[in-house]
This record gives structure tokens, C-alpha cells and sequence, in this order.
């Protein structure tokens, strides 16, 4: 598989690198680390990685705009998204090839692809791009090297979820040895935060609803995030801070974007299956970490419904935790 990926990005010399909208720093390393080894190996491929800026990833390095129309019959490569759904900015109807680098459980890109290199057991889409680049010629530096050591330190949530495993440390390990990593420093891009954000969690935990089937849930309105001082996506960012929690099997956070008018709802998990119960709701994900994005508020509350059951479940079946 890594052959013949490594085969199409040789013959093509315009390749778009996408992945999926609200990008998280695991897609964005993954698709700029990408971009940039290509360039860095082959430097008269025009090579692009695309979707909507965030100002907070800047330090993983700059997005290129670019319009489809202008390419001249360009490879798309995408990273730690399986569906046309959450596609940032790329058209697929427009690639005669497509490699798919992913993480995630299989949708339909998966199908549409002409190259896969899809593993559900890893960590991260960073750690998949990372054996590729490692496993290859490909010429990779520190810097492209430290982005995604950021993009698996981020997806595992500093090593503590599950998919981290043997193979993780491997590609961290192989990373920290050949190239220079400063790891402290690329720790505080990562994590440096306003103390709003951290009194903003504070709230979390005081407010949230726990249900006697361990399932904990909060709406977070419009009112409330800006009287806290942060952004709509702030909730989303601490949803892993609340993992190991005694009395949270699951839990969730809705906050509401009041710009795109949608509740963004974020889900984990410590034993039941959510991704299942969040695409009833068009939502997708890995089994323990979840999300989906409503318009409706009433839908919001009968997903939680839905949640809670879920865990109920969980714990009839001899899970008692
Ligand atoms: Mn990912």
C-alpha cells in the first residue's frame, strides 16, 4: 500500500492535500507535514494543503488557497477524514486519484479511493503519515518532524487514550531519535491557555447534569460562553480533560455556535459505544470519541436521551464500574 501511494505522489506534479472541516491539530500536522516533505523531496510538484485557516494552528505552519478549476488534472490526497460529508474545501469529483490517509472507521471515501492506508488502531493520522515518510525516501526535516510528533501528542491526548500503543512509541521514538524535537516548546504551542478557558472548565465541572447511569451532559448557550470570555469551540478543546473521571462513563458537551447557528455537540467515552448513537444524528467519529453538529436543540436533548440509554446498557451487561 505505502508503495503504491509513494508511486502516485511521484507521478503526479500537482497534489491538493485536504482533511476535514473544524480541523483539529492532528489533521492540519498531518496535511502541512505531508505537503511538506512532498515539496521538500520533489521541489517542482506544486503541492497544496487546503481548508479553512485557524488562527490557533498557525504554529503547525500556513494553508494555500487554491482553485480547483485552475489545476491541471491534480492527485487529492486526504488526511484523518473518512467522508465527502466533512470535506474541507476540495470537490472529489474533480481528482481522478485519491489517497486516503485515515484513522477513522470507514466511510465512503474509503470506497472512492484508489489508494487506502487506513488503520482504526492507531493513534492518530499523524502516526500513519509518519510511518509512511519513515518507511519511504522521503525527505523529512525537524521541523515537518515536530509537527507530527504535535499531531500524535495531540490525538492521543498526551499518550493516555486508547489506540495509543507499542507502534505509537515506535513512530514517536524513531521521530525523537533522528530528528531534533524540542518537545517543551512545541508542549507550549500546544497547550498554553488562557485562564478564561481554565475557569470556563471550572464551570463545566460545576454545572455539569450526571445521570445514575454515569452519563454526564451540559448545554452550554450563547449567553453563557460569552460571559465566560471564550470561543464557541473552548468546550471542545476540554471535553478530554474529563477523562478518568470516577462517576463519568460518558459525557458530552453541546456548546452553541451562534455564527453558524448550530449546536456542536462533542461526545467520549470510557466503555460504551458512541459513534454508533451519534450518527443517528449525522454524527460520526471512533467508537470512545465522538461528536455531531445540530441545528435543533431538541435533538440535542434526545441524543443525551439517547447517550444515557446508552450507558444504562452498558452497565446491565456486567460492566458495573
Ligand atoms: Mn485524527
Amino acid at each position: 500500500m505505502i508503495r503504491k501511494i509513494l508511486k502516485l505522489i511521484k507521478k503526479y506534479d500537482e497534489i491538493v492535500i485536504a482533511r476535514h472541516i473544524g480541523p483539529d491539530p492532528d489533521a492540519v500536522a498531518s496535511q502541512i507535514a505531508l505537503r511538506d516533505v512532498i515539496k521538500n523531496t520533489y521541489p517542482d510538484k506544486k503541492v497544496y494543503a487546503v481548508g479553512v485557516h485557524v488562527a490557533k494552528f498557525k504554529f503547525l505552519g500556513q494553508l494555500d488557497k487554491v482553485d480547483e478549476s485552475k489545476l491541471n488534472n491534480p492527485l487529492l490526497i486526504v488526511v484523518d477524514n473518512p467522508n465527502t460529508y466533512r470535506l474541507d474545501s476540495v470537490d472529489v469529483s474533480k481528482y481522478n486519484d485519491l489517497i486516503l490517509i485515515d484513522h477513522h472507521p470507514k466511510e465512503d471515501l474509503f470506497d472512492m479511493a484508489t489508494v487506502t492506508y487506513v488503520d482504526e488502531s492507531s493513534s492518530s493520522a499523524a502516526q500513519l503519515v509518519a510511518d509512511i515518510i519513515l518507511s519511504s525516501k522521503l525527505k523529512m526535516n525537524a521541523d515537518i518532524a515536530s509537527k507530527l510528533f504535535v499531531g500524535i501528542v495531540a490525538d492521543s491526548d498526551r499518550f493516555l487514550l486508547g489506540y495509543t500503543n507499542y507502534r505509537t512509541f515506535r513512530t514517536v521514538s524513531r521521530l525523537l531519535k533522528d530528528f531534533k524535537i524540542d518537545m517543551s516548546k512545541m508542549y507550549e504551542k500546544l497547550y498554553t491557555r488562557p485562564i478564561a478557558e481554565v475557569k470556563f472548565q471550572a464551570y463545566i465541572a460545576t454545572n455539569l447534569t450526571i445521570t445514575e447511569n454515569n452519563f454526564g451532559y451540559i448545554i452550554l448557550d450563547e449567553q453563557t460562553i460569552k460571559e465566560m470570555g471564550v470561543d464557541s469551540s473552548a468546550a471542545s478543546n476540554m471535553i478530554n480533560d474529563f477523562n478518568y473521571i470516577k462517576e463519568l462513563l460518558v459525557w458530552s458537551f453541546a456548546s452553541y455556535d451562534a455564527k453558524n447557528k448550530i449546536y456542536k455537540v462533542n461526545i467520549r467515552s470510557r466503555g460504551p459505544i458512541v459513534n454508533e448513537v451519534a450518527s443517528d444524528y449525522n454524527g460520526g467519529g471512533h467508537k470512545l470519541a465522538s461528536g455531531a453538529r445540530l441545528t435543533e436543540k431538541k435533538d440535542v436533548d434526545k441524543l443525551f436521551e439517547d447517550l444515557d440509554l446508552q450507558c444504562k446498557k452498558y452497565k446491565e451487561n456486567n460492566h458495573e464500574n
